[in-house]
């Protein structure tokens, strides 16, 4: 009786799983939903310009604005929530917020030392904030009073920034919040006919802005859409496909994250029939895909990383959660290139225009080992092997040698390859040491062993791979 209770509450689970995976695969089957808004391009694009965002893999995001005043802190009370968000977390009424810029004052703003320490930490690409939610711009905007123009500052922040990384071979994107606290016709929701009304005068300040952006500093790269969650924007998934085009037709090569989409059912990042929509998935904020997400690699995409926790904008508090060692981002950069991602790691200048000591010693220690092992890293990407417990293997668009990124020593120092049938390996070398060849074993058939010798070694290393067809 029991063994009767038991298949049936089986058969009943089982039926229950049949049923949803019909469901999910429902597109599969020819029930594509009908979206006339969804990605204007079903491919990745294979223009130069994306080509160059996917050879950089690395990246310097840096949140900077008015919250870097505060630091967290608002009347005598440390909150541990992002920084940017203290409007929110200390319930601060707009107006009190706003006058912050009137102390806005970076006097020791010199963005040729930023762009100095992103060009030795490896960076080959910014994002900069150049409006966050509280609606701060950080360049001089004709379609808002709310910018670095109207602080005791007075300058342009932008035409500096991007000439400095510019200078340095660094390619410029901007980070633009659609969500705007600030501004007083956006809203969260369109619950009245005044609300629509607002809406649409707050769609042309973004287009407005957007154009405005391009024309001021036409060596842009791409714009990092954000605060696009709430349902304004999601109805008004024809309005973002017509932006994305508009902005794309004004400035040929523009790269644009797939969060600045929704389509035209509210579907965001990807349409409802799951295809993505900007030219690259940016949904890994603070996350990496598993490692064995390999379907990830059909597109491309990039992570947005915190050093602390969540700390996006300066906080002058970091004891309060855990803050990641150079190691520990080197790991989540290797990571993303090994599943063809880009790495994008968050700074927040301070109030007066200079980093933050901590930020200054990740840079440099993240640097020194790209200096020696960025072959690994940049035009790298999947390898099509098996990953290992010991780390992480990237290739290289050109040629057929592959990385191997060691993060983990085994007790035994023999490093398990598993190859694809019909390849052998010809020989592996560490990548600092290419004359001394590492001997290499066979576990079986399928499986090789690399043998390293004792490495004492406080950082990873990268072992190159070099394979030939086995002879038949
Ligand atoms: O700029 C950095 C963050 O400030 C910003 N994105 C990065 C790059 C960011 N803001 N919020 N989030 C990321 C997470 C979003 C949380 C939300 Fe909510 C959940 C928005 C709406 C629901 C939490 C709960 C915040 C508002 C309500």
């Amino acid at each position: 009786m029991i063994f009767l209770k038991i298949s049936l509450r089986n058969i009943i689970y089982m039926i229950k799983a049949i049923i949803f995976q019909i469901i999910i695969s429902l597109p599969l089957f020819g029930q594509v939903i009908t979206v006339k808004y969804g990605p204007l391009l079903t491919e990745k694009r294979t223009d130069t310009a994306m080509e160059k965002w996917r050879t950089n893999r690395f990246g310097q995001f840096i949140h900077w604005g008015l919250y870097a005043i505060p630091g967290g802190e608002w009347e005598g009370k440390i909150y541990t929530g992002a920084a940017e968000w203290l409007p929110v977390w200390a319930a601060i009424p707009s107006a009190h917020w706003d006058s912050l810029q009137y102390d806005f004052n970076p006097s020791r703003f010199d963005p040729k030392k930023w762009a100095k320490m992103a060009k030795h930490m490896g960076a080959r690409y910014v994002t900069i904030t150049t409006k966050h939610h509280d609606g701060f711009c950080l360049w001089p905007s004709k379609f808002t009073e709310f910018d670095v123009e109207s602080t005791p500052y007075n300058n342009d922040l932008l035409r500096p920034f991007v000439d400095a990384y510019t200078e340095e071979g660094i390619d410029v994107y901007f980070y633009y919040s659609i969500l705007d606290w600030h501004h007083p016709n956006w809203r969260k929701e369109i619950k009245s006919d005044s609300d629509q009304f607002a809406f649409e005068q707050f769609k042309s300040f973004t287009k407005n802005q957007l154009e405005e952006l391009l024309k001021l500093y036409p060596e842009v790269k791409g714009f990092w859409f954000d605060g696009t969650w709430d349902q304004s924007w999601k109805l008004n998934g024809q309005f973002s496909y017509e932006l994305e085009n508009y902005l794309k037709k004004i400035h040929p090569g523009l790269i644009v994250n797939s969060r600045m989409r929704a389509d035209e059912h509210g579907s965001r990042h990807r349409d409802s029939n799951g295809r993505l929509m900007g030219d690259y998935e940016s949904g890994y904020e603070r996350r990496l895909p598993d490692t064995g997400d390999t379907a990830i690699i059909q597109v491309d995409w990039e992570s947005c990383m915190t050093i602390p926790e969540n700390q996006w904008g300066f906080h002058k508090d970091w004891t309060t959660s855990h803050v990641k060692s150079p190691n520990e981002l080197i790991e989540m950069l290797i990571h993303s290139v090994s599943l063809g991602g880009n790495f994008l790691l968050n700074f927040g200048p301070k109030a007066d225009g200079t980093i933050r000591r901590e930020e200054k010693r990740i840079a440099k220690e993240i640097g020194q080992w790209m200096e020696k092992y960025g072959e690994a890293v940049y035009n790298c990407g999947h390898a099509g092997l098996d990953k290992q417990d010991w780390g992480y293997y990237t290739k290289p668009k050109v040629g057929d040698n592959i990385y191997m990124t060691v993060f983990n020593i085994p007790i035994n120092k023999k490093l398990k390859i598993r190859l694809p049938k019909g390849e052998q390996i010809n020989k592996a070398y560490l990548l600092d040491r290419p004359n001394r060849s590492l001997e290499i074993q066979s576990y079986n058939k399928e499986i090789s062993l690399v043998q390293i010798k004792t490495r004492s070694t406080s950082h990873p290393f990268v072992i190159v791979l070099e394979l030939k067809r086995k002879e038949s």
